[in-house]
């Protein structure tokens, strides 16, 4: 469920405080994320959007004779994670190099570092977000990004629109001071992004208040792993959204398995060996393989447990969950979890 839009507050402006470790330390440890104005290179950020948008122009998301730089989508084309057809672009986009290269700035290790006060690194699995306008049911709900990403609760989430994002286009907004629950707390099945969500009941009872922004280009938010955000509905006419979540660690800190193959491998067969096929160098290819970095296995019971959920709910008939099981079905009919969903469908 989405807190309505008027309850959301602006966030608070941190770039006073950069090269500031101490003052950076204190605030996120009070607030829970860091927002900074312009933190990264606008200039650096339209080149990356201009490339990203023409290759979803080519794969047919955007519409054909239009400016790619405006983000018009074509009508009738809406997809996300786990339909295949969004993997088809997606992998496309992911294949850019600057998308990987914008990850490494020195202004984003500098900062990054001065928050955690620990070397700390860009994982290598990057991630973008491509979010189709008025396609709400799809929204990201509310969740901590642990549940996705794990590795620790230090993990910082780096958030930043490629292209304004106002209000309207989607944008993050963050539970200010939700990471003093200390704790992962229970999570649900969900039709939207990442397919998990806390209940609405758990989050208000914290009383605390969201706050998002009308994100300008360059403009970044960064969190750590226990924050509890989600995203705004695109409620654009014809805009796509387009955004760089990117998680960055401690060089000492365990990484999960998963956050060392690129983002949605699992979907087809894609890795690092295609990601890099027409990089002029390569300077950030592999970077993290030297860095001796503590692999840790991926924990799947969050995912299960949603799976689960929504397992019952479609027994009930219950929409979304239906819905889901089906994408499910198709991205993979004969996985595990496919065949126990087609059981399910078969007997509504
Ligand atoms: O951009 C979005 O919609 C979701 C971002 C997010 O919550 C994440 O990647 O952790
Ligand atoms: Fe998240």
């Amino acid at each position: 469920m989405i807190p309505t839009l008027t309850n959301l507050e602006e966030l608070c402006v941190s770039n006073d405080l950069l090269g500031n470790p101490e003052g950076l330390q204190d605030r996120i440890s009070e607030d829970g994320y860091l927002f900074f104005r312009q933190l990264q290179d606008p200039a650096m950020l339209l080149e990356l959007r201009r490339q990203m948008l023409t290759t979803m122009q080519e794969g047919g998301w955007i519409k054909q004779g239009t400016d790619p730089l405006e983000g018009i989508a074509e009508p009738g084309v809406q997809c996300t994670e786990g339909d295949p057809e969004y993997t088809d672009v997606y992998h496309q986009v992911y294949r850019n190099q600057l998308f990987h290269e914008s990850a490494h700035s020195e202004m984003m290790l500098r900062t990054v570092s001065d928050i955690t006060g620990r070397q700390t690194i860009p994982q290598p699995q990057k991630v973008a977000r491509l979010w189709f306008p008025k396609y709400t049911a799809h929204t990201t709900p509310i969740h901590q990004d642990f549940v996705h990403f794990q590795g620790t609760y230090d993990n910082l989430t780096c958030w930043s629109p490629v292209g304004d994002c106002p209000i309207e286009l989607g944008g993050l907004a963050v539970l200010k001071g939700s990471h003093k629950v200390g704790t992962v707390l229970e999570h649900h099945f969900s039709l939207g992004a990442g397919s998990l969500m806390i209940d609405q009941a758990d989050y208000d009872a914290l009383g605390l208040p969201w706050q998002t922004t009308n994100y300008e280009i360059g403009d970044t938010l960064i969190f750590p792993a226990l924050t509890m955000h989600m995203a705004l509905p695109n409620v654009t006419e014809d805009r796509l959204r387009v955004s760089l979540d990117n998680r960055y660690q401690a060089v000492d800190d365990p990484i999960a398995e998963h956050m060392t193959e690129p983002h949605l491998a699992g979907m087809s067969a894609f890795g690092w060996r295609e990601t890099y096929e027409a990089w002029d160098s390569e300077e950030y290819q592999y970077y993290w393989k030297d860095l001796g970095l503590k692999v840790i296995p991926k924990d799947f019971s969050f995912a299960n447990k949603g799976f689960d959920e929504a397992c019952e709910l479609a027994r009930s008939g219950h929409e979304e969950a239906v819905h889901h099981l089906a994408r499910l079905i198709n991205q993979d009919p004969d996985t595990e979890q496919s065949l126990r969903a087609q059981e399910i469908l078969a007997q509504l």
